[in-house]
């Protein structure tokens, strides 16, 4: 199947956020209208609001970009909210695009709700196999359900809204706030700011040996926009870049890339969360999309960006 994008209004929810930013550079390269709406437009926790909007405003397609997110440890601290308020995003949005007849919806998941042991590299089919990773069971609950949501438009209304997965992700626009970041950027900002220092050492959560699987996020948003044009389908699609490696050789990189060498002290009081969630993206490659820039690349892309340096 082929979505054409031309002349379609597409609205971009979460459009100041790391992935929703990369998700309108991208579609700038498109000959489509892009729609978004700023918080202070638009509370997406507010249904009536959502709803209102939604039927002023009359998108063709929505990529679903908005969401409350964050690290390991803001995943425990905030579990009310990263449960309720994806609910209502998700829902609020779901709802009012149904009323609204909106023709493409694409919501997005991450890899972090498979089962904590799931089969290495996940595929598609391991979703709710198994008990979840405690850290973030509120998030990957909400995450679940907006899946589910999108399933069961599919199935009682006939609408071609789709789901796709994720990886953990990085880019220009993350979020370096020591404390609810993932660990890609506050290494990036610890190493900076230990250069900055002189510091000798650099602290890390947990032991160094889990293995994360990354993806810039302008590599995502190219896949997303080549899913909204090319997939119809119930099941959700992972979204890796295949690219594995462990957060001691993670901080290792960054060192490299920021160039500064500092000893690594691993602060075992903290989560090590997952052991390992590198997601089996081959249905995706399968498909057609492919392109995943390299880790060191993409660290040094997102160095060579704000707030680290001026383009
Ligand atoms: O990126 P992160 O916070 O989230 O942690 P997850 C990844 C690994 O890096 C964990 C370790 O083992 C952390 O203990 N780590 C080491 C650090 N140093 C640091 C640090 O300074 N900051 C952080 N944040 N981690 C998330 C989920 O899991 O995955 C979210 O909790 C989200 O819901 C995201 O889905 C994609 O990868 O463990």
């Amino acid at each position: 199947m082929t979505y054409d994008l031309t002349g379609k209004r597409i609205y971009v929810a979460g459009h100041r956020g790391m992935v929703g930013a990369a998700v309108v550079r991208r579609l700038a390269r498109e000959s489509c209208e892009v729609i978004t709406a700023g918080r202070e437009v638009l509370d997406l926790t507010r249904q009536q609001a959502v709803m209102d909007w939604m039927l002023e405003n009359r998108p063709d397609a929505i990529v679903m970009a908005a969401a409350r997110v964050g690290g390991i440890k803001a995943n425990s601290d905030y579990p009310v909210e990263f449960l309720l308020h994806n609910l209502q995003i998700e829902t609020n949005l779901a709802e009012a695009a149904h009323a609204a007849d909106v023709e493409r919806v694409l919501f997005l998941g991450s890899s972090c709700i498979y089962p904590k042991f799931a089969p290495q590299p996940i595929p598609e089919e391991s979703l709710l196999a198994g008990p979840l990773e405690s850290s973030n069971e509120w998030y990957a609950i909400a995450k679940i359900a907006g899946i589910k949501l999108m399933q069961a438009y599919r199935r009682q209304y006939g609408r071609d809204w789709i789901s796709a997965m994720p990886t953990n992700l990085y880019g220009p626009g993350d979020n370096y706030d020591l404390e609810t970041s993932h660990v890609l950027p506050a290494l990036l900002r610890k190493f900076h700011e230990a250069r900055a220092r002189g510091a000798a050492e650099v602290t890390l959560w947990g032991s160094g040996t889990p293995l994360r699987e990354f993806l810039h996020c302008d590599d995502l948003a190219d896949a997303l926009v080549f899913l909204l044009r090319h997939y119809s389908g119930a099941e959700h699609i992972n979204v890796g870049s295949g690219q594995e490696v462990s957060i001691r050789t993670l901080a290792e990189t960054i060192a490299e890339v920021v160039g500064y060498q500092a000893e690594l002290v691993f602060d075992t009081s903290k989560p090590d969360g997952t052991p390992r969630k590198l997601m089996d993206s081959s249905q995706l490659t399968a498909m057609g999309w492919s392109g995943a820039r390299t880790l060191r690349a993409g660290i040094a892309d997102t160095y060579a960006s704000p707030p680290w340096r001026e383009r």
